[in-house]
């Protein structure tokens, strides 16, 4: 009969936190691992939320609008409140950047180190329609003698000791870098716990797929037009045929594509947004970091590393472009010249 054999040695996220920890910071306080697990806790309770949310019909608009203008979603509302919430109650965060919150949140009687900055539920627009949606996150150490201020976060994002996201598809998904390459674990909800499946990713070196709202195309500036046409055309280097089109228009999912598959993601200035559409501190850092512990590349529409802007504002946008290393290459030699 065949042998059902029962891995009975997991790797939970907890473990692997302690065992980096041990590996890397022997020396720490333990602070970051005490706040990698209430980040987890958060990402457990947004996903029981949103698995539950047709039923008990939280989907749907919540009447207000948050810091960077867009309709504010129930579900919104809630991923901010036990974000928040769970930040709060770690005693490890001092300062919060949300994306769902015009203002800096300083948690006064706390004696936390770090900073964190998050979109609680990135990619809403699309939760009605069923479609995959995500809590990004990057985390700052506070500046050595800060109390905590704005000062710990407009900062570049080399300087993030954290990052990832979460995405809720057909089951959650934890991508995490703490500076040492990229691992990507899965919630069992039986067991409440992330459990680690895919070790030390590395982003394909190549790929022929290319992510962009073409809906934007008219408002591109002349060289983004001529770059993206010219993946239409067959490639040498793609046994002659032309790249495929992938776009889901929530970041975390096409960004988790990207980082499995390879190939190129982008969201560029045009005329429309000229600063691009997607904030520094919450969106553009964390999955850039990502790429990058990964072996891929995040630039602007410079050709600039992202992870060397430095924010002048919290809710700060930039256009980027993120992906496998040669695509980055490829598209550097339109935007360079
Ligand atoms: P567009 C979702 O609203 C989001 O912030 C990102 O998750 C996503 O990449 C982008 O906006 C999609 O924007 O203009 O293509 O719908």
């Amino acid at each position: 009969e065949s042998k059902q054999t029962i891995n009975t040695d997991l790797v939970t996220l907890t473990r692997f936190i302690l065992e980096e920890q041990n590996r890397y910071a022997p020396h720490a306080t333990g602070e970051l691992t005490l706040l990698l697990n209430s980040l987890q806790y958060a990402f457990k309770f947004i996903a029981h939320t949103i698995r539950r949310a047709e039923l008990v019909n939280l989907i749907g608009l919540a009447g207000i609008t948050n810091a960077t203008g867009d309709d504010q979603k129930k579900l919104d509302v809630i991923g901010d409140d036990i974000f928040i919430n769970a930040m709060k109650s770690s005693g490890n965060v001092k300062v919060l950047v949300s994306e769902e919150q015009e203002d800096l949140i300083i948690f006064e009687g706390s004696e936390g180190n770090y900073a964190v900055c998050c979109d609680p539920i990135d990619g809403s627009s699309n939760l009605d329609a069923g479609v995959s949606v995500g809590t990004i996150f990057g985390v700052y150490k506070l500046q050595p003698g800060s109390k905590g201020s704005i000062k710990d976060v407009l900062r570049s994002g080399t300087e993030m000791v954290a990052a990832g996201y979460t995405m809720y598809g057909a089951s959650a998904h934890l991508m995490l870098t703490t500076g040492h390459g990229v691992n990507g674990f899965t919630l069992d909800t039986h067991l409440g716990e992330f459990i680690l499946t895919k070790p030390h990713l590395k982003v394909p070196e190549k790929k022929a797929i290319y992510s962009v709202n073409e809906g934007n195309s008219y408002y591109w500036p002349k060289e983004v037009q001529d770059f993206i046409a010219s993946l239409k055309l067959p490639q040498e280097d793609n046994n002659g045929k032309p790249y495929s089109a992938r776009y889901v228009g929530s970041m975390v999912a096409d960004v988790h594509r990207t980082l499995l598959y390879g190939g190129l993601f982008a969201y560029p200035a045009d005329s429309k947004s000229k600063t691009g559409k997607l904030r520094v501190l919450y969106e553009c850092f964390p999955m850039a970091l990502l790429m990058e512990q990964a072996g891929g590349e995040a630039v602007n529409d410079k050709g600039q590393r992202i992870l060397d802007l430095i924010p002048k504002k919290i809710h700060e946008r930039s256009g980027i472009w993120l992906g496998s290393k040669k695509e980055v290459e490829k598209l550097l030699q339109y935007i360079k010249n």
